[in-house]
C-alpha cells in the first residue's frame, strides 16, 4: 500500500496516526519531515503546507485538507494537476460550528453587547426583551456548516434566510440565489453570519458597499475565511454606528497581530479561529474511507471542483 503524508502545523501527527492506524491497521503513515522516499507516497493529509511543497511527491493520488476549507491548498501556485483534492465534512464539525454561530447570534440578539457595556459602566438597567420570530438572521453560503447553522438557529424560531450560489431547499430557510438575489437578501438581515469558502468570487465580499446594504444596527458574524472581509470597512461601519458589532473567528492574519485595533474594540469579539476545529477522531472516518477508497482506484467523497476551488 502506497503511504500516507501528514503534515500541520496546527493537528497532532500522533493523534491522527492513532486513529487512522485504529481504522486501517498497517497503513503506512509518515508523518513530515520523515518521508522516507517521496514516490511512495500516494495520499497527502494536510494544512496549509509551505507553496511547493506538494509537487516533491510523484505519485500523489489525493490531497486532503485537514479542515473543511481547501482554499490553502489551492493557494500553491504549483499545485500538482493530477491528484483528487478532498475536504474534511465531518458531522462533528458541523455541530461545533452550529454552536458557534446560534452562541454569536444570541449574544446579539439578547443584548449582550448592550450589557456588557452597562456592566462595565456598573448600570444596572433592563432594556426590553427582543422578540425572537422578528429577527431576521441570514446565512452567508449554505454548504454542509452553512446548512447545519441554518436549522440549528431556525429551531428557536429565528426568521432564517440563506444565500449560495445555486437554491437551496432546507425547511424552515428561505434560499435566496446567485449575485442577483445577493441585496435583497441582505437587506433583510439583521445578523449577518459569513460561512462561505475562500474562492476569487468571495475574497472582499464583505466590504463597505456590502455592509451598506444591511439594516443600520446589523451585527456581522465571520467564521468563513479573513480574506473575505474588508478589515478597515468594517471598523468604519463599526465607529460611524452604522454597524451594532462583530463577532470574528478569522482573520486575514492569523495569529492577529497583538497591535491589530479588532483586539481592543468595544463592538468586536476576537476569536482564535476556534469555531469548529479539526477533530481526529471523528474525521478520520471520512479520511480512512477515501485512503480505501483511492488506494483501490475508486472516486473518493467530499471531493472539490479545481475550477469553482470548493
Ligand atoms: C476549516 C477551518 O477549514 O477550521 O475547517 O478553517
Amino acid at each position: 500500500m502506497p503511504a500516507v503524508l501528514f503534515r500541520s502545523p496546527n493537528d497532532s501527527a500522533e493523534a491522527w496516526r492513532q486513529s487512522l492506524t485504529e481504522r486501517i491497521p498497517g497503513v503506512d503513515f509518515r508523518a513530515w519531515p520523515e518521508v522516507g522516499d517521496p514516490a511512495e507516497v500516494g495520499f497527502a493529509l494536510v494544512w496549509k503546507v509551505p507553496p511547493l511543497f506538494l509537487k516533491q511527491f510523484p505519485n500523489l493520488k489525493a490531497i486532503c485538507s485537514l479542515g473543511q476549507g481547501v482554499d490553502h491548498i489551492f493557494a500553491d501556485p504549483e499545485l500538482p494537476r493530477g491528484p483528487h483534492i478532498i475536504r474534511l465534512v465531518d458531522p462533528w464539525m458541523g455541530r461545533a460550528m452550529a454552536e458557534w454561530v446560534l452562541l454569536q447570534v444570541l449574544r446579539f440578539h439578547r443584548q449582550g453587547i448592550e450589557y456588557e457595556a452597562l456592566q462595565r459602566a456598573r448600570d444596572w438597567q433592563q432594556l426590553p426583551a427582543p422578540e425572537t420570530s422578528k429577527r431576521r438572521v441570514g446565512i452567508l453560503g449554505l454548504g454542509a456548516l452553512g446548512a447545519e447553522a441554518a436549522t440549528t438557529v431556525a429551531a428557536l424560531g429565528f426568521d432564517v434566510a440563506g444565500w449560495s450560489r445555486t437554491r437551496k431547499s432546507i425547511p424552515n430557510v428561505t434560499s435566496y440565489a446567485g449575485p442577483e438575489e445577493l441585496d435583497a437578501f441582505l437587506a433583510r438581515t439583521d445578523i449577518l453570519c459569513g460561512l462561505l469558502p475562500l474562492t476569487p468570487e468571495t475574497t472582499d465580499l464583505m466590504d463597505a458597499k456590502l455592509f451598506a446594504k444591511l439594516p443600520k444596527g446589523a451585527f456581522v458574524v465571520n467564521s468563513g475565511r479573513g480574506a473575505q472581509l474588508v478589515e478597515e470597512d468594517l471598523l468604519a461601519a463599526l465607529d460611524s454606528g452604522y454597524l451594532a458589532g462583530a463577532s470574528l473567528d478569522v482573520f486575514r492574519t492569523e495569529p492577529l497581530p497583538k497591535d491589530h485595533a479588532f483586539w481592543g474594540h468595544p463592538k468586536v469579539q476576537v476569536w482564535p479561529h476556534v469555531s469548529a476545529q479539526t477533530n481526529a477522531d471523528s474525521g478520520a472516518d471520512q479520511v480512512a474511507e477515501n485512503i480505501r477508497r483511492v488506494f483501490a482506484g475508486e472516486p473518493p467523497i467530499n471531493t472539490v471542483d479545481p475550477d469553482r476551488q470548493y
